[in-house]
């Protein structure tokens, strides 16, 4: 079975809500989020450089969050929540999954970490800084999603769950609220009932 070290609210929670939508059985392992243990050689063992997520699926073990989601889908999701590969349609689905971790996470993750290692004297203009590149990215999306229901169109794909987590750390970390067409798009995906699953599994694994 898959195995999924995972802590609440960090992006292991896209591969929870990926399995809870294509029915994959999964278990989550938590993990001590504390610098000292993830420094430990123990969790370096399954990441080099001391984040989450990791995932296990028999003896094959990864770290990146959207490598695992692209993993689950090619192995798991017979076609499902994807296009087909090598289509317009797909670099669309690609792009939207990198552009919600590599350009979107990137700065909320910046927050989180210079809070952590700067609690003492927090720098107001870096975290300025910031909350606009988070902001530009909600932007972006409030236009593309205009007359859509999901970031591809009509069919909802792995790309909203890459993107759901990113808005997920938006509302704790830079704003209370959604713009434009990003609020109701925020609603359809946490109505959806793999998503309440998904929220569900990751509190009862907290304890
Ligand atoms: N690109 C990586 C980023 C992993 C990452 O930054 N994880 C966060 C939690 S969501 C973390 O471990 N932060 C602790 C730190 O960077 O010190 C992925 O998608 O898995």
């Amino acid at each position: 079975m898959l195995k999924i070290y995972h802590a609440p609210r960090t992006r292991g929670f896209r591969v929870v809500w990926l399995c809870e939508e294509l029915g994959t059985p999964y278990q989550i392992v938590p993990v001590d989020m504390s610098p000292k243990y993830r420094a430990s050689a123990e969790w370096r063992k399954l990441n080099p450089v001391g984040k989450v997520p990791v995932m296990s699926d028999g003896d094959l073990t990864m770290f990146e969050s959207g490598a695992m989601v692209q993993y689950v889908l090619d192995k798991y999701g017979a076609g499902r929540l994807q296009p087909q590969p090598g289509t317009n349609d797909h670099g669309l689905f690609l792009q939207w999954v990198w552009f919600a971790e590599a350009t979107f996470s990137r700065p909320l993750g910046e927050i989180v970490n210079h809070n952590r290692e700067f609690a003492d004297n927090p720098l107001a203009h870096i975290l300025d800084e910031m909350k606009a590149r988070c902001r530009l990215c909600v932007k972006a999306l409030d236009a593309a999603l205009a007359g859509k229901s999901w970031i591809l169109g009509e069919n909802f794909s792995a790309a909203d769950i890459m993107l759901g987590l990113s808005l997920r750390g938006y509302l704790r970390l830079v704003d209370k609220e959604f713009p434009g067409n990003v609020a109701p798009y925020w609603v359809r995906l946490t109505e959806r009932p793999a998503y309440q699953r998904a929220i569900a599994a990751e509190t009862e694994s907290a304890g």
